[in-house]
């Protein structure tokens, strides 16, 4: 016998998770602040589900459960709009933002620098309209050609941004909210990733994920897909919720439960807003999400109302637009370029094109696995974008545009420097040239590895350096940049002698390093700085690291048979032994690792320390790094080897990011330590 709980008991648990999930929402989307984990939210979500199933007559259409899978619609109805969903007007440079604020200036027959504007970013999504009956979603709508829309409903009901009712007791009765859905990076990466292991198709952007995820039909698909909504107008709402400005609406948009823009300013004048683009523009790599540029409204509601429309764009907003990040352009060949190791890196000869200011004529395509997934032929026209200061990628290619004369891209059986053969080793995604240093672009390779900060620590000695000297044929093996005399440099273009005795006092000071140091420099293949390091402790004396049978090597803590048979192939070839004797004759020396006072993991690296740690004090986390061999700093550089952050890290930790420095939590420390710390050095720390 089951008894029938009475339904009063049922309506107040229902009412109370109702509220629980949609305050939920509301930190976690609008307030980027959740209020409770993932999975006690599922659990609600679940057990309102229940209850719903077992109390249909109680399901209402603003219940949290009515933004899942309901059932598909036939094709979208047409939603006229009661208000015109307008285009905004763009400026593409300064001087038409500072155009914009002369103009609105004098029909407001006021002083340019006095007109006060909320800006925001432009975020590269699509517009929405939602429309709130008495606090109640009721519709929403694409924005179609202006006037008139799809109703996609059930689609935006499933966006856990989007308010199905709105929030607090005394609501209008009547809102229309204009907004962008959007698609995050990491919502979209996500995706694709998912896209990915399923085998089927991925997204080339945001936008078009975002934009696909609209149009399904079965709400249970755009459910399924991580969309964001994001208020910016409001289009209608009861005239005693008016306010003076169009910031204080957005704020009300918030109480009332929306995702406002977080970069949303109110600014003065004509230089306000060419400072508001300016820092947009600064902002946009940072952001998790696509934006092409930034909307400049005025702020005054009876200033806006005075300026009115022309034809279909408003006089009192503007979107100032970024420099396109993609361009079309045409593949007019494919180089083959030679790495340190040989790999051939297939790159892209584009006819020049300007992408955000910069002008492309490269773009590299990877590998030839690369080359099929797009099915890129020479002549294609292709799309190419460039993002930040990241290498151009191309994105895709315009079959469609494909010409009669469109050539298939086939690896070279000789290296296109040397002339050696080209050879694939076993299901090696690569190709290699097979010259080894007698292959110049090889040689350049290995010799920018080999003055790099973290191998011999050659100041000077830059990429462009080391071309030269190599096309000079003055530089040939490592030996010989330590015969370079200053009077030669100086003969090179723009090399002023002190410029070269720079050089050369540099090179002076290289010579004196660690073995680590130089087993790294030497590039063998698989071989880092934690194996050469490893290498020099176990060993500690460099004939008996070149002598080392296969087995010696693969007793040394995490070098296995791959990277053992790396470094006995290396020491095997004559050549190299040849170029090791001869650095060790031109005076490359290193102090003796005596065994016992071996170098420690961390000689030589920088650390630094941020934000509060839990387990250890600082003191603790510095005296750990310090008896590893760290010198721990108190700031940030490019120097630096890693960062340590903890809690509430500000400052150092962006700079960290920005600068591509390692960036480790607690817990990884934790590890880290663990697996470093000997009983002799876990000893001086204490
Ligand atoms: O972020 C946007 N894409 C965006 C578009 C932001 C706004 O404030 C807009 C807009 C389109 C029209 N405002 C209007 C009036």
């Amino acid at each position: 016998m089951c008894a029938r709980k009475s339904a009063a008991p049922v309506t107040d648990e229902i009412s109370t998770l109702r509220a629980q999930l949609e305050n939920a929402n509301y930190r976690y989307y609008v307030e980027d602040a959740p209020g409770i984990p993932d999975v006690e939210y599922d659990r609600l979500l679940r057990r309102l589900q229940e209850l719903e199933a077992e109390h249909p007559e109680l399901v209402t259409a603003d219940s949290p459960t009515q933004r899942v899978g309901a059932p598909p619609a036939e094709g979208f109805p047409e939603v006229r709009h009661a208000v015109a969903m307008l285009s905004l007007d763009n400026a593409f440079d300064e001087q038409e933002v500072r155009a914009f604020a002369r103009r609105v200036a004098e029909r407001l027959e006021t002083d340019e620098q006095s007109v006060l504007f909320c800006c925001e970013p432009k975020l590269d999504g699509l517009a929405v309209s939602l429309v709130y009956d008495n606090g109640v979603l009721v519709q929403g709508a694409t924005r179609g050609d202006g006037r008139t829309g799809e109703g996609i409903t059930a689609n935006l009901r499933t966006l856990r941004s989007i308010p199905l009712r709105l929030r607090g007791e005394n609501v209008p009765g009547l809102l229309e909210v204009r907004g962008e859905v959007y698609m995050s990076h990491s919502g979209f990466e996500k995706l694709n990733d998912e896209a990915r292991t399923r085998g089927s198709k991925v997204f080339a952007n945001p936008r078009n994920a975002a934009a696909g995820s609209l149009r399904q039909l079965d709400p249970g698909i755009a459910a399924a897909r991580p969309l964001e909504f994001c208020a910016y107008q409001v289009a209608r709402i009861d005239d005693d919720y008016l306010k003076p400005s169009h910031s204080a609406l957005m704020r009300e948009l918030r109480e009332l439960g929306f995702r406002t823009s977080p970069e949303i300013d109110v600014v003065t004048g004509a230089d306000g807003l060419v400072d508001f683009c300016d820092r947009m523009g600064k902002r946009r790599e940072g952001l998790d999400y696509d934006i092409d540029g930034a909307v400049l409204k005025v702020d005054d509601l009876r200033a806006q109302r005075e300026l009115g429309f022309v034809s279909r764009a408003p006089r009192w907003a503007m979107a100032f637009k970024f420099p396109a990040q993609e361009q079309t352009t045409v593949i007019r060949d494919v180089t083959f370029q030679v790495g340190r190791t040989g790999r051939l890196t297939p790159v892209a000869r584009l006819e020049p094109v300007q992408v955000a200011g910069v002008t492309v004529s490269n773009a590299t395509l990877h590998n030839m696995d690369e080359i099929q997934r797009l099915d890129a032929r020479i002549n294609d026209t292709v799309i190419v974008r460039r993002a930040g200061d990241v290498i151009p990628q191309i994105v895709s290619v315009i079959q469609d545009a494909r010409p009669e004369d469109a050539r298939v891209i086939e690896m070279p059986a000789q290296c296109p420097v040397c002339d050696s053969s080209v050879e694939r080793v076993g299901d090696e995604v690569d190709a290699r040239c097979s010259g080894g240093l007698f292959c110049p672009a090889q040689r350049k390779e290995a010799l920018k590895h080999f003055a790099s900060r973290r191998a011999l620590d050659i100041d000077g000695l830059g990429t462009k350096l080391i071309d030269a000297l190599v096309e000079r044929e003055w530089v040939k093996t490592p030996a010989d940049l330590f015969r370079l005399e200053a009077e030669r440099l100086a003969e090179l273009p723009r090399m002023a002698q002190k410029s070269a005795d720079n050089l050369v006092a540099s090179l002076e000071r290289s010579r004196h390093t660690t073995l680590a140091r130089f087993i790294y420099a030497l590039g063998i293949p698989e071989v880092g700085e934690a194996t050469a390091n490893a290498l020099a402790q176990h060993f500690g004396e460099l004939h008996r690291v070149m002598d080392a049978s296969q087995e010696a090597l693969e007793a040394v803590a995490d070098i296995g048979p791959v990277v053992a048979s790396h470094i006995h192939s290396f020491f095997a070839e004559a050549h190299n032994r040849e170029t090791i004797e001869d650095l060790i004759r031109v005076g490359v020396d290193w102090e003796e690792v005596e065994l016992g006072e071996r170098e420690q993991p961390l000689t030589g690296q920088t650390w630094v320390l941020t934000g509060a740690l839990e387990a250890l004090t600082r003191d603790e986390a510095k005296a750990r790094l310090v008896a590893l061999g760290a010198k721990v700093s108190g700031s940030v550089s490019k120097k630096t080897h890693a960062v340590v952050a903890g809690d509430a890290a500000g400052s150092k930790l962006e700079k960290a990011r920005q600068l591509g420095v390692t960036v480790m939590d607690e817990p990884a420390l934790l590890a880290f330590l663990g697996e470093h710390e000997t009983p002799d050095s876990s000893e001086s720390a204490s």
